[in-house]
């Protein structure tokens, strides 16, 4: 424990409001897990897999109507309106406070209160930032113990300093229409009630690593972003390392974890998996910026996770891992999801617990249809993982040589662009954008922006946040270059014409090479492309013309795509960068050149 007098009245004062049973600290052995564990299952909480199919692994399902982030109930409560702006939902903070502090009241009655100490990034090293989350529940305490590092050495390493993040989350009576998850930047604090689900109530991921973060690296001159982190291994042995931010649904664990083809493996090349979801950026004493992942595990996406798409996550799954509201299959008392394999189990229970046919599976409705929730998920240790970087738990973290933005586009953007500046590079994220897909086939997917994929994880006004890259740029002697990716482009059937998964490491490898001004590119309108035969096809079923067509920019649909752009600054308000307006501008003069 701790004789710290910050932790042990804020522990008071929280435990005074929400009024439960008993407190236990969690001190990250492996002892208490496994008590909590053997609990977890005597109350049905949680359900204990087949030890020796999965040893280690566990299934949960959460409630019905609880199943996702809730956009709509995440709450950023700055002082004032304007620096939380327009994209995120704002409350006064006294309000606020006023407001959960009901709910909260009591809400932890006849439970126990769990007090974990964990760290986002390795505990001691100059990187790491620490937090204390209490919940009541010991669903969130077993996934803390995987996503995060804790234990009694971040109480040491906290000390006797007020300098940590203060979580509170009750799942109260999991009351939809009282859900909040509220952050609190300005006094480091998060509050998440009436919520089981991960993304909602793990407070080390989403609320602490990007939201209050990126708002303490604006305070401190970093960088917190939604982006995985890779590495490359060229047959020479040098190793050189990409973050890319993509929308959720893109494919990051996918892209963090990639197989390279069989001619790469043949020559020599590997990839290895630094971070799948958030990066700290700092920049080193050698002026590059240098990533390293605050977490310790994967929240993954189970459904479509299979032997081809990712067989280093479906690895990394086979024990100590916790799935959520995935396919029971009884048979074995092993769990299934869509996409696993073609086998769905004959004896099995769906995740919201009910008896399961998967003859009746009806693409159009698969929340009510399918085994797994579309959304179901595996917290996986990340030693596990077959391809994890040696460099994981290096403090510096590793240096960065390109930055990857990245969306879901059915037309407009080519498969690979880079950006021509760090300024631009700044104006391509803020433009980034995902298109939904619509359930008829054919039909125009909506298009959402996606700036830097951080649309829901800013935890201050998006034109500061803007603001911030530029000034980074300043700083930054030695930054990395910034690109585009698209794996999705499709033809007039609808079907991708890029193959993506493994193959997607032709365009890290034109991506690196143009780092290292290795080879050439097309200038465009929108920035530079690869010639078409710098993309290596060798052992693809693709001609050097499908490149060509995957690299075009159709200046129309880039026109089209202006004024939905100029809505959304509009939508930011009026701190947007008068930098980005000027790009704008440029952009499209070059299109209508
Ligand atoms: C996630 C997300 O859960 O981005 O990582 O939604
Ligand atoms: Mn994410």
């Amino acid at each position: 424990m701790t004789k710290n007098k910050y932790i042990l009245n804020w522990i008071d004062e929280m435990a005074a409001m929400t009024r439960p049973d008993r407190i236990v600290w969690i001190d990250g052995s492996d002892e208490q897990r496994d008590a909590l564990r053997a609990e977890a299952c005597s109350t049905g909480e949680m359900i204990k897999l087949n030890q020796e199919l999965l040893p280690g692994c566990y299934l949960h399902r959460t409630a019905i109507n609880d199943v996702a982030r809730v956009e709509g109930r995440t709450f950023i409560c700055t002082r004032t309106k304007e620096d939380a702006g327009n994209i995120n939902n704002w409350i006064e903070p006294g309000e606020c406070y006023a407001r959960l502090s009901k709910l909260f009241t009591g809400s932890m009655k006849g439970r126990t209160m769990y007090v974990i100490p964990y760290s986002m990034g390795i505990v001691g090293s100059d990187f790491a930032k620490y937090g204390i989350e209490l919940t009541d529940s010991i669903y969130v305490v077993l996934n803390m113990l995987i996503m995060t590092r804790v234990g009694n050495d971040v109480l040491d390493a906290i000390g006797d300093s007020a300098d940590y993040i203060k979580g509170l989350h009750s799942k109260a009576q999991l009351d939809e229409s009282n859900r909040y998850i509220v952050h609190f930047p300005e006094d480091n604090t998060i509050w998440s009630v009436n919520s089981g689900y991960g993304g909602n109530v793990l407070l080390g991921k989403k609320c602490f690593a990007l939201r209050i973060a990126s708002f303490l690296g604006r305070k401190e001159k970093w960088m917190a972003e939604h982006m995985l982190i890779l590495g490359v291994e060229f047959p020479n042995g040098e190793t050189k390392y990409v973050c890319a931010a993509f929308p959720s649904a893109c494919g990051k664990t996918n892209l963090a974890m990639l197989i390279p083809p069989e001619i790469y493996r043949k020559k020599g090349y590997k990839v290895w998996t630094v971070g799948d979801d958030i990066a700290w950026l700092r920049i080193g004493k050698d002026g590059r910026l240098w990533a390293m992942n605050p977490e310790n595990g994967f929240f993954g996406v189970a459904p479509g996770t299979n032997e081809k798409s990712n067989p280093n996550a479906l690895a990394t799954t086979k024990s100590g891992a916790i799935f959520t509201n995935v396919c029971h299959n009884l048979d074995n008392n092993t769990v299934w999801w869509e996409g696993l394999d073609n086998n769905p189990p004959k004896n099995a229970v769906n995740w919201k617990g009910e008896p399961w046919d998967y003859r009746k599976y009806d693409k159009a409705d698969k929340i009510n249809t399918s085994g797994a929730h579309p959304n179901s998920r595996f917290t996986a240790v990340a030693t596990n993982c077959p391809c994890l970087s040696k460099e994981f738990n290096n403090p510096a973290g590793v240096p960065i040589s390109a930055i990857i933005f990245g969306g879901r586009r059915a037309k407009t953007a080519p498969l690979v662009y880079q950006s021509t500046s760090w300024q631009n590079g700044t104006f391509v994220g803020s433009i980034m954008a995902s298109e939904t897909t619509a359930a008829a086939a054919g039909a125009i997917g909506v298009v959402r922006r996606d700036p830097m994929a951080m649309r829901p994880f800013v935890g201050y006004n998006m034109g500061d946040y803007w603001q911030h890259w530029l000034d980074m740029g300043k700083i930054i002697p030695h930054a990395p270059k910034i690109f585009h990716v698209n794996w999705f482009r499709t033809d007039d059937e609808g079907n991708f014409i890029w193959p993506g998964f493994g193959d997607n490491l032709r365009v890290l490898d034109w991506i690196l090479a143009r780092c290292e001004d290795r080879v050439d590119a097309v200038e465009t309108p929108i920035g530079f492309v690869p010639k078409p035969e710098d993309i290596n096809i060798e052992g693809l079923d693709i001609t050097v013309d499908t490149v060509r067509g995957l690299l075009s920019v159709d200046r129309q649909s880039w026109l089209d795509d202006i004024s939905n752009i100029r809505d959304f600054y509009a939508l930011v308000g009026d701190r947007v960068p008068a930098e980005l307006h000027k790009e704008l501008n440029q952009l499209e003069a070059r299109l209508k050149a």
